[in-house]
């Protein structure tokens, strides 16, 4: 135990989390010590596993009381290292997931009240058994918590029809450093009552507090949804098509994704049960879904009118629009198993960029240049929420390159895509937050009068620096 730590601190939270709640057994928590991506393996003094708002608070207190620090943690699926504690040994992990418990959807107000450690596969499932949608959608649905994906602000796949995840939430409840319970679970459309405090807490990735409530926007259910997957001659033709695609019927549209067409060959080449849906090879795919609460919405033959237009036009090559639920499913996978796929090809480094839509073939095509001119034969691999100018503009290592010659130009690769980033008036951190990964970008792009207020509104709710210390701003 570190001698900053006093050696009565985790009896008092024995106590006050009772045998289910304290884990020390290093080989219990070795899984959460490490984030997704494997990039750090931290240590912790313990992990608290409280079951409810006061246990998480009595834990805040004990931890305020002696000046320890602390680490939420949701899935651990996210992409900048952020709920991981730190190498020293010294930070108390608090995972928040034994606080799951999905409240009934109200049918009027068409909201729903969870705990923070609700899996976003059991809410939506939640929300479809009473016909309704809860529409935030990503690869890691089947582990990310609320808490977490409230905390990074998350995007996924319905972003450009629904929001992010802040946009879907309208109350939390928090539980500040020392303890202190905000009881801002409130389910109003409406309420300009002071500062939107709630705000804050979304996207401060446990810097600011725990977030231990929330009370979540549910829509219609979908009674129609008509998956298509499209080869393309470019990117601009991507463009093409979602705007043709918004100008027939932009209430229809729930997702507008990008795949290069290396991304696409990886993913057949490295996952069992992945194959090319079409006949064609291309350089560029797009995958699209439309959706509507009603039954006779026509989607099918939107989707082929659109597709017919464009393939005349020479924008589209060759499509196929899903004939079922599972090869709709068939389509998806190969979309958002393009992460896994890219761990299992090596080494290489993400840029979750966002710029604004019209420059993305731009983006892509000096970001390909400058990296290439950085490291010959580095194989990029982008792909990404397109509707929302979110390209994960991924690299990995030249055929045959191990990660001990690759890793020493990492960094280099990340900073040569943002100079085009920044260039096209984009962002270095779209929907992954920044985590510990990201601090010292943070600290470049947003120096001056931005960071300086991130900091004393951080100095205000936490003065001892006990939430998730080195994270967000360092
Ligand atoms: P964790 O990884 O456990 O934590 C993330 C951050 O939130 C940490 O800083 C942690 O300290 C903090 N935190 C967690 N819970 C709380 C809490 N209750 N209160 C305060 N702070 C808390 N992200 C996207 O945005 N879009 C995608 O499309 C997407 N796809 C993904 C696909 C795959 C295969 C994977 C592995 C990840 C993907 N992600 C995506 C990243 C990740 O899933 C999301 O960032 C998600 O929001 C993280 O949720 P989590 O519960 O795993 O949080
Ligand atoms: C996705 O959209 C996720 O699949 C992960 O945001 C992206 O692996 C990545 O870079
Ligand atoms: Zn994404």
């Amino acid at each position: 135990m570190p001698d900053t730590v006093p050696p009565d601190l985790l009896a008092r939270l024995g106590e006050a989390l009772g045998p289910a709640g304290l884990v020390t057994d290093p080989a219990l928590m070795a899984a959460a010590l490490t984030d997704w991506r494997g990039l750090y393996h931290g240590r912790a003094l313990a992990l608290a596993r409280p079951a409810d708002t006061d246990e998480l608070s009595a834990v805040a207190r004990a931890c305020h009381a002696a000046r320890v620090k602390m680490v939420p943690q949701g899935g651990n699926t996210g992409m900048s290292g952020g709920g991981v504690p730190r190498e020293a040994g010294d930070e108390l992990l608090v995972s928040l997931s034994r606080m799951r418990a999905i409240g009934a959807i109200d049918p009027d107000g068409m909201t729903v009240t969870v705990g923070a450690g609700a899996v976003l596969a059991e809410l939506q499932q939640a929300a479809a058994d009473a016909g309704f949608l809860f529409p935030l959608s990503l690869g890691s649905q089947g582990s990310a918590q609320i808490g977490g994906l409230l905390s990074t602000n998350a995007g996924g796949n319905h972003t450009l029809r629904y929001g992010n995840a802040r946009d879907l939430c309208l109350g939390i409840e928090v539980v500040l450093a020392d303890g202190t319970v905000l009881p801002m679970l409130r389910a109003l459309r409406k309420d300009n009552t002071g500062y939107a405090l709630r705000q804050i807490f979304i996207g401060a990735e446990g810097t600011l507090g725990f977030i231990s409530r929330a009370t979540l926007r549910v829509f219609p259910g979908l009674s129609s949804r008509t998956v298509l997957f499209a080869a393309l001659p470019s990117v601009e033709a991507a463009l093409a098509l979602l705007r043709r695609f918004r100008a027939e019927d932009e209430a229809a549209l729930q997702a507008f994704e990008y795949l290069a067409g290396s991304a696409v060959e990886m993913a057949c080449a490295l996952l069992d049960g992945v194959s090319l849906p079409l006949g064609t090879r291309a350089p560029h795919y797009c995958l699209v879904e439309l959706g509507s609460p009603r039954r006779d919405a026509g989607l099918v033959e939107l989707a082929e009118s659109v597709l017919a237009a464009a393939l005349e036009e020479g924008t589209v090559l060759d499509a196929t629009i899903a004939a079922s639920g599972s090869q709709a499913a068939q389509l998806w996978r190969l979309r958002e198993e393009i992460p896994e796929a890219q761990r299992r090809a090596g080494p290489g480094v993400k840029n979750d960029v966002a710029v604004p839509i019209p420059r993305i073939p731009a983006l892509l095509a000096r970001g390909i240049a400058a990296c290439q001119a950085l490291m010959p034969g580095v194989r990029a691999i982008p792909f990404g929420h397109l509707g929302d100018g979110n390209i994960h503009f991924n690299f990995v290592a030249p055929e045959g390159m191990d990660a001990a010659l690759f890793e020493p130009h990492a960094e280099a690769l990340m900073h040569a895509v943002n100079d085009v980033v920044r260039e096209l008036g984009g962002s270095f951190s779209a929907e992954h937050g920044i985590g510990r990964l990201k601090t010292a970008m943070l600290a470049e792009w947003r120096a001056g009068p931005e960071l300086d207020t991130m900091r004393r509104i951080k100095a205000a709710l936490d003065p001892h620096g006990l939430m998730n210390p080195g994270k967000v701003l360092g």
